[in-house]
């Protein structure tokens, strides 16, 4: 058997290109004819097209648009409009939510007021994604996996830069657009809610996304293994007993005394995945609503060391403008 492939190529197969089955009566035309492009055939289908589009595609495709010019502009204006700095200073420019002091108001363009808008746009464009993912799936006659594992990507940023916010009454609370912003606001983010690794589902998030990169690879890596006998192409996987499937399958239990099946891997990496932001997005949602300080909840619980007395007690953080404290160490 000639080992044509290794860990970084695979087979091109050219044939008459494919344009998918009939669709069903009240669904637009797939846009144009199929072409192959050798390049792309190195990562994937050599096959571009013919893509749908259809109404939900066309709308969040506008509503995208109008979000990135938004954020995009208003990034142009905070360097003067000068598009060598512009370049320059991208990845720490932002499009910041308003301040605290607005709190679920509509605050005036320049204070905020650009955020929302673009906040409204980018969310309608990837809820109506969602739905193309969810009806796209449909007319094929497919489950609708992949949009549920995509509602759990949108419940996270739901939750981040909408749900949180309005049960914290403010806009302020909200994650701001940009490429270093957004991480400086997920570090004060930690630190003032009293260092996120405290928080449990932080801790499941994390490990269903660790869990998800070994999936991925261990899957990954056994089907490459195997391909040399076939072991990637669906139909021998099915009809030629004996050969990858199941030699896969026994490397697994000679080496840890089990195996997956070839329908239970796809529902192990499934629920990792989704796990991610759903554990994630419950976290986020408990901190600052229940819980204020998750280094004082973990004393509390018994998961983190409680220092002794001698350095006095454990400060909030907070500035003393966000409120009292509740729960404990509020006495302090
Ligand atoms: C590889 C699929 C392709 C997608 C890509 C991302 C944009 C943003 C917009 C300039 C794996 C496309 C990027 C559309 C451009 C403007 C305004 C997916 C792949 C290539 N983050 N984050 C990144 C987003 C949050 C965190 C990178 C989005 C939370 C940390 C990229 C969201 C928190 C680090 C990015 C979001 C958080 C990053 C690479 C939404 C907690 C990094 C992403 C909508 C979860 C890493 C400079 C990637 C980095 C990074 C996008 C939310 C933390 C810019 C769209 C608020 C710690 N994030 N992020 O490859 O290098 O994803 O940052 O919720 O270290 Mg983030
Ligand atoms: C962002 C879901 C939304 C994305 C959508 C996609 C577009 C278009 C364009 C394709 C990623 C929108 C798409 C707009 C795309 C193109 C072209 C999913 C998103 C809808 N943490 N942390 C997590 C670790 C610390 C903090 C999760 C590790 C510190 C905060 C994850 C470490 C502090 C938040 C995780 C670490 C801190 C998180 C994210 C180590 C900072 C969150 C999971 C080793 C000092 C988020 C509960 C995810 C969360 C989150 C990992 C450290 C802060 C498991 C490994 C202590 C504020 N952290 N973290 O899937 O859910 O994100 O927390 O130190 O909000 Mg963390």
């Amino acid at each position: 058997m000639p080992e044509y492939q290794n860990i970084f190529t695979r087979v091109q197969v050219e044939g008459p290109g494919d344009t998918g089955p009939a669709l069903p009566r009240g669904n637009f035309p797939r846009l144009g004819s199929p072409f192959l492009n050798k390049l792309v055939g190195r990562i994937g289908n050599a096959q571009i097209g013919p893509i749908y589009l259809g109404w939900y595609g066309v709308l969040s495709l506008i509503c995208g648009f109008i979000a990135i010019e938004i954020i995009g502009l208003n990034m142009a204006a905070s360097v003067n409009w000068n598009p060598i700095e512009f370049v320059r200073q991208l990845p720490w420019l932002a499009l910041e939510p308003p301040p605290p002091s607005y709190g679920l108001s509509l605050p005036p363009l320049n204070e905020g007021g650009w955020w929302l808008m673009a906040g409204f746009f980018l969310t309608a464009s990837i809820l109506l994604w969602w739905v193309r993912v969810y009806t796209r799936a449909r007319a094929l006659g497919m489950g609708t996996h992949i949009a549920w594992a995509f509602a759990s990507a949108i419940w996270l940023y739901l939750v981040l830069g909408f749900i949180r916010p309005l049960l914290m009454g403010s806009w302020g609370e909200a994650v701001p657009f940009g490429i270093f912003p957004h991480l400086d606001w997920t570090a004060a983010f930690s630190i003032r809610y009293g260092n996120l690794f405290y928080n449990p589902f932080h801790m499941l998030s994390i490990a269903f996304l660790y869990g998800s990169t070994l999936l991925f690879a261990m899957h990954g890596a056994t089907v490459l293994a195997v391909s040399r006998y076939g072991g990637e192409r669906e139909v021998e996987q099915i009809v030629d007993r004996g050969t990858a499937t199941e030699r896969a399958a026994l490397f697994w239990r000679w080496t840890m005394g089990f195996n997956a099946t070839f329908e239970s891997i796809h529902r192990w990496a499934w629920w990792f995945a989704v796990l991610t932001p759903l554990t994630g997005g419950i976290g986020i949602l408990l901190t600052g609503t229940v819980v204020d300080n998750w280094y004082l909840w973990g004393i509390e619980h018994g998961i983190a060391p409680a220092y002794p007395d001698v350095f006095g007690p454990t400060p909030d953080p907070a500035p003393a403008s966000y409120g009292p404290m509740s729960g404990p160490g509020a006495a302090q």
